[in-house]
């Protein structure tokens, strides 16, 4: 048999890269045609996306992806991180430069629009955390938005819907990808009218929902014609790259599981049928994404590999640069930490100085202060591993599950140190991979488009064929135990400090 060759284009947050993936029926394969960096912009008091340099690094993969193949792909999604979206007048030109989520304009706008509609109402509806990255508090900043004639005609579109409207003309907001917005009914699916109405957002911004895996339409002619290809299909996947990762987790569906998703951040839930709406999910900060699969992710965000992304560019900008390996490596070698930070603290969510907000942080909690870079980075990984154990507990706590296995998929997995802290701090086996669950997860989405796979456990048995995970076994439970134990203690003393 013929193979299918797609192509996937994901924007992550340390790069962005397109890859080819071709499906025989049984297994995929896939290779990296194209990388390219993806920084925010500071520009002025904004942090911004760089839609248009972007948008000619999707250009040029899809170029690459061409010669790779000898023919123009059978198909292309794009995917990115949640919540940011930009926004398009009538003729379709884009309004502005997207901003980026780690822009701290929509921290006063989500004080101000939480004294319109009550945060226990807005999860009650969407299921979704609220914290200022939402879309709902970014729109909400946007005054305009509100206020003005002219801006009546606009339209809003999520990242990957962006990108996929700038391709094929279509206008349209894929389900899992809208579903992180905040404004998403989390039972129906759908626009929740009552939010945007308590907060006056236009309904005329808003764009029909689709569900993961729907052909949107052809390339535009004048693409075609620039990039000298042939007919090719533009297909919402799972826009959402949490979302593309989570459909590619390879279980068998026997042991039940919780995962994380691991890269810039750590995304450790559970999958279910339906969303959890209760008071107790709240409080306990989980929020209920859209699935691939009609399912709802129950997960928590937690700040993830950023922490250490961010320690690495100061210190390069302070002339000291190491790659991930060697600094992991330090970390290994120096003695366990005596001080750990809360790694759901949005303290550390903005661009910065990490280093020394991880030092205040440790100060300010009465600890130890970490002093020379392996300590800190020791005590970022510990840190992270001890909120996988937290939030096991809690997800077992939610749910009533006996969680017997931690799936660890995409890139932060390459830090093979975290992968054995977790399955020591958890006490569960870790099964990790694949490294690139994200353009897996869209490649295959892709593939359910064109009618070569029914169902999800079709998407994992496929993954599991063409990409063996790797095992952690937990080990030296006791001393962990112990360990946790007093990071436990320290937080309930903080928490109780407020
Ligand atoms: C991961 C991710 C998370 C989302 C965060 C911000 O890349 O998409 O799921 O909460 O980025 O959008």
């Amino acid at each position: 048999t013929q193979s299918l060759h797609m192509m996937a284009v994901d924007f992550g947050a340390s790069s962005g890269r397109a890859v080819t993936g071709a499906f025989d029926g049984r297994r995929l394969s896939i290779q990296e045609v194209h990388r390219f960096e993806n920084e925010p912009v500071q520009l002025g008091d904004r942090l911004h996306w760089d839609f248009l340099r972007l948008f000619h690094e999707l250009k040029r993969g899809i170029t690459k992806a061409r010669h790779q193949l000898g023919a123009t792909p059978a198909s292309i999604a794009v995917d990115t991180w949640g919540v940011d979206y930009g926004l398009v007048d009538p003729q379709g030109r884009l309004i502005g430069n997207p901003h980026h989520y780690r822009d701290l304009r929509s921290e006063p706008a989500m004080k101000e629009a939480l004294r319109l509609i009550r945060e226990a109402d807005l999860y009650a509806r969407t299921g979704i955390q609220s914290s200022s990255i939402n879309t709902v508090y970014q729109l909400f900043s946007e005054v305009q938005l509100r206020y003005e004639q002219n801006a009546d005609d606009w339209r809003m579109l999520f990242m990957p819907d962006l990108f996929h409207y700038y391709l094929s003309g279509v206008m349209a907001s894929e389900y899992t990808i809208a579903s992180t917005s905040g404004m998403i009914d989390a039972a129906h699916r759908n626009w929740s009218t009552p939010i945007l109405d308590a907060l006056a957002l236009p309904s005329t911004l808003l764009n029909p929902v689709v569900m993961p895996g729907t052909k949107l339409g052809e390339i535009r002619p004048d693409i075609r014609a620039e990039l000298a290809i042939g007919a090719m299909p533009v297909i919402a996947a799972a826009g959402h790259d949490t979302a593309a990762a989570v459909a590619s987790i390879p279980t068998d569906g026997d042991a039940r599981y919780a995962f994380i998703s691991s890269g810039t951040w750590s995304l450790m839930g559970i999958e279910l049928d339906a969303p959890v709406l209760t008071e107790q999910s709240r409080r306990l900060l989980f929020s209920n994404e859209g699935g691939a699969d009609g399912r709802i992710r129950l997960l928590k965000n937690i700040m993830g590999l950023w922490l250490l992304q961010e320690c690495r560019r100061f210190w390069a900008m302070e002339g000291a640069a190491f790659d991930y390996a060697e600094l992991t490596e330090m970390a290994r070698l120096a003695p366990h930490s005596s001080s750990y930070i809360d790694a759901g603290d949005a303290v550390f969510l903005p661009p910065g100085n990490m280093p020394q907000r991880i030092q205040e942080y440790c100060r300010a909690s009465g600890q130890a202060v970490p002093q020379s870079r392996p300590e800190i980075i020791r005590c970022i990984l510990e840190s992270l591993a001890f909120k996988y154990r937290q939030t096991l507990d809690e997800i077992e706590a939610l749910t009533g599950e006996d969680i017997e296995q931690i799936h660890m998929v995409g890139g932060g997995i390459q830090n093979r140190l975290l992968c054995q802290l977790t399955a020591n701090v958890t006490g569960r086996s870790v099964i990790a991979g694949p490294v690139e669950a994200t353009s897996i997860g869209n490649l295959m989405m892709q593939a359910k488009a064109h009618g070569e796979v029914k169902h999800l456990a079709d998407i994992r048995e496929v993954v599991r064929q063409s990409y063996p995970p790797e095992i952690y076994v937990p080990e030296d439970a006791e001393e962990w135990e112990e360990r946790y134990r007093r990071y436990d203690q320290l937080r309930a003393v903080q928490q109780a400090k407020g």
